[in-house]
């Protein structure tokens, strides 16, 4: 068995979520945060077997799109924020940030 963790952009989670329930796989879904951006995005956990995770990776892919962002850098350390002018830096966001890890146990008592 395999635990998927996959962190997603939040336009994308309620497309992922019906592709899953129609598809027959459970999931759980939280709501994350980036590191980087400091911007919502939602991470599902999904348990499977082994043999369906090619499936599910390739409805995870086939749901989430990648896009561009615009980022507005901080201002830098020390320096006169009065004469900093930030310039937006463009990033590409996704589509999916997937993990894929082994589970020893499953239980549901
Ligand atoms: P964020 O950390 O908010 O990152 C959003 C996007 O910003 C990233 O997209 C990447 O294009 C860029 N980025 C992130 N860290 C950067 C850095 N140090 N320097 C320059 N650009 C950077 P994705 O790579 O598609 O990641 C989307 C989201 O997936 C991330 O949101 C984070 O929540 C998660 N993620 C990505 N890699 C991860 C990892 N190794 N471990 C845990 N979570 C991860």
């Amino acid at each position: 068995m395999k635990l998927i963790m996959a962190v997603v952009q939040d336009k994308d989670s309620n497309r992922l979520s019906s592709a899953l329930v129609k598809t027959g796989f459970k999931a759980t879904k939280l709501a994350s945060t980036g590191g980087f951006l400091k911007s919502g995005n939602t991470t599902f956990i999904i348990g499977t077997d082994d043999e369906k995770v090619d499936k599910l990776l390739n409805i995870i892919k086939d749901n989430c799109e990648s896009r561009d962002q615009l980022v507005a850098p901080v201002s830098p350390m020390g320096g006169n924020a009065d004469s900093y002018v930030p310039h937006p830096v463009e990033v590409e966001i996704g589509g999916a940030t997937v993990f894929v890890l082994s589970i020893d146990q499953f239980n549901q008592f």
